[in-house]
């Protein structure tokens, strides 16, 4: 395999080239939203993208790493801010780097112990994410949230955690402001 390189624009998060591209509707999301019936009544009029990935693998071999961005469109469902799916890595033992490129908003994290942890993001801030803990970011901003990750390329995603038990805290918006609330549907 031979070096290679591609150009992240930090201001809008498109990468180019780019192997793939992920973009997550409301619809492909319908049960990691709190609130079920506000998203059923969304969907009524409007499957709106929550956040795109652009992704740039490498093989997926150990020792190999892969990164991406990730836009978070700003806005909220009911409550609860935008945010993504999250997710536990299916090789658990991988760690993974977290960086700020514009807007705000939280990276939080658990392990599947029931340990909890939340850190601001937003750019500039490099957070480091270490095995074992699964892992979202939540837009908190009016603006897009944009974010970089690195990690290695056979971590993997592994999302039936999250769907079958969410994350342990919401984060929703009270009075402009993002509040953490306990996860009333969470169970260890
Ligand atoms: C990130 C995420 C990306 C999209 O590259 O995969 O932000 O989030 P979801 O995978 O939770 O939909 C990462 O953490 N990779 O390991
Ligand atoms: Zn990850």
């Amino acid at each position: 395999m031979k070096p290679f390189s591609a150009k992240v624009n930090f201001k809008d998060g498109v990468v180019k080239p780019y192997h793939s591209k992920t973009e997550r509707k409301l619809s492909h999301m319908r049960n990691l939203f709190y609130e079920t019936s506000i998203v059923e009544k969304i969907l009524k009029e409007d499957d709106r993208i929550i956040y795109e990935a652009y992704e740039i693998r490498s093989l997926g071999q150990e020792g190999q790493l892969s990164w991406c961005t990730t836009i978070i469109y700003p806005g909220c469902i009911g409550k609860e801010y935008h945010m993504t799916k999250g997710h536990f890595h299916r090789k658990e033992g991988s760690a993974e780097l977290y960086i700020g490129l514009q807007g705000r908003g939280y990276l939080i994290l658990q392990t599947k112990e029931g340990q909890f942890s939340s850190t601001e993001i937003e750019p500039g801030i490099v957070i480091y994410v270490p095995p074992y803990w699964g892992h979202r970011v939540v837009n908190t901003s009016q603006e897009k949230l944009i974010i970089f990750a690195i990690y290695a390329s056979d971590a993997g995603h592994d999302y039936e955690l999250v769907e079958k038990k969410g994350f342990m805290n919401l984060v929703f918006q009270e009075n402009d402001r993002p509040k953490f609330i306990k996860n009333p549907k969470y169970f260890l």
